[in-house]
């Protein structure tokens, strides 16, 4: 990173926290002596639009991670034709504000540009040309950030939550030995960025956490390059908090491995009211101490935290709230309960 991004990200962050009176210190001062780093998801048309969100993301995290614009549809619209504007705007984003980047993510069921899927679809893309696609993308796409991005979602979602391999184009096509050359492949491409299996419904121990379990040690055993586990940790108050979350990360951490709380947001059925916001704020808070109690869990990143971008209510009829802040920027008691969380430290 140059010198004058330095002194620039140095200059923001002390001057907040010299503004700031002590219980007003945002999330990342508190994170950065917690030894951890406070992420969130970003929204790349709302970064452009909204200058509260922009100057909020800025302020409260030291850690982001595309919601969308890495993915490959993304990246890659057209075959051969990459499209890197709105993630590198992301990064030059993150540089200008001190902040370290996750990648999400090289390989996933969902997000597929459609001339990959139909191609598959009619046949015109074989077996063996789809494992050059998949080389050639993780390839392309590690190479160019390579140096900007220290935790990559290398293969996301790849479990059924039997814990059996979900049945994508990827296992149809390929059979189950893509997820190890998926890590070779990113591994070669930027050998210093830490690589992650990542996955929802695996916060604590249950059939799927342990078949990624069984997974990270088979490949570790064989010499692979996985060195991390990120639990996405979407949450809904109306199932309950998950049990064995410190004891399914401390497995993790006992093979030697990286974890990673990568996409929290805890949903409730709408309307919103006291006790549901309670609740869900110790939901939040268990995870993050969760994390803070595990070697190696480097970093807590919520998907959005701010209830005006979320994508919970779209896609759960009736359901939302599920962030850190109400669709006026107003903080509740989840953001609360992370500050306290991170202000206790490990
Ligand atoms: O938040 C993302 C949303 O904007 C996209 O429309 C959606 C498409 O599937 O993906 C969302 O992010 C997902 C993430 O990439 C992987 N884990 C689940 C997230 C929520 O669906």
């Amino acid at each position: 990173m140059p010198a004058a991004v330095l002194v620039s990200a140095a200059l923001l962050v002390t001057g907040v926290a010299q503004t700031a009176s002590a219980h007003e210190a945002p999330l990342r001062t508190l994170a950065g002596r917690a030894d951890v780093r406070i992420g969130t998801a970003v929204d790349m048309t709302a970064l452009a639009e909204d200058s509260t969100y922009r100057r909020t993301t800025a302020r409260e995290f030291n850690s982001v991670t595309a919601e969308n614009v890495m993915k490959w549809e993304s990246v890659e619209p057209r075959r051969g034709a990459y499209d890197w504007s709105k993630a590198d705007a992301l990064v030059r984003f993150a540089r200008a504000h001190g902040q370290a980047v996750r990648g999400h993510t090289l390989l996933w069921h969902n997000q597929l540009p459609s001339w990959l899927t139909t191609g598959v679809a009619d046949g015109s893309i074989s077996a063996a040309e789809l494992r050059g696609i998949l080389h050639d993308h993780i390839t392309t796409e590690v190479k160019h950030f390579k140096g900007e991005i220290y935790q990559w979602d290398v293969v996301n979602e790849v479990f059924d939550d039997d814990g059996t391999l979900r049945n994508s184009i990827w296992l149809q096509q390929l059979g189950p030995s893509y997820i190890a050359d998926a890590f070779r492949w990113a591994h070669a491409a930027d050998p210093k960025a830490k690589l992650f299996l990542n996955d929802y419904n695996v916060e604590g121990i249950n059939a799927k956490s342990t078949a990624y379990y069984e997974l990270a040690s088979r490949l570790r055993a064989e010499g692979v390059p996985v060195q991390g586990f990120g639990i996405q940790g979407h949450l809904g108050i109306q199932y309950g908090f998950p049990g064995d979350v410190s004891d399914n990360l401390a497995r993790f951490a006992e093979l030697g491995m990286q974890t990673a709380f990568t996409e929290v947001d805890v949903r409730m059925i709408l309307p919103a009211d006291a006790e549901k916001l309670a609740t869900q704020a110790t939901y939040f808070r268990g995870l993050l101490d969760a994390c803070l109690a595990t070697r190696g869990c480097k970093s807590f990143t919520v998907w959005g935290y701010t209830d005006k971008y979320s994508w919970v209510p779209g896609v759960f009829t009736g359901q939302g709230a599920a962030t850190l802040m109400d669709e006026g920027f107003v903080t509740k008691p989840a953001y609360a309960a992370v500050r306290e969380g991170l202000a206790s430290g490990r």
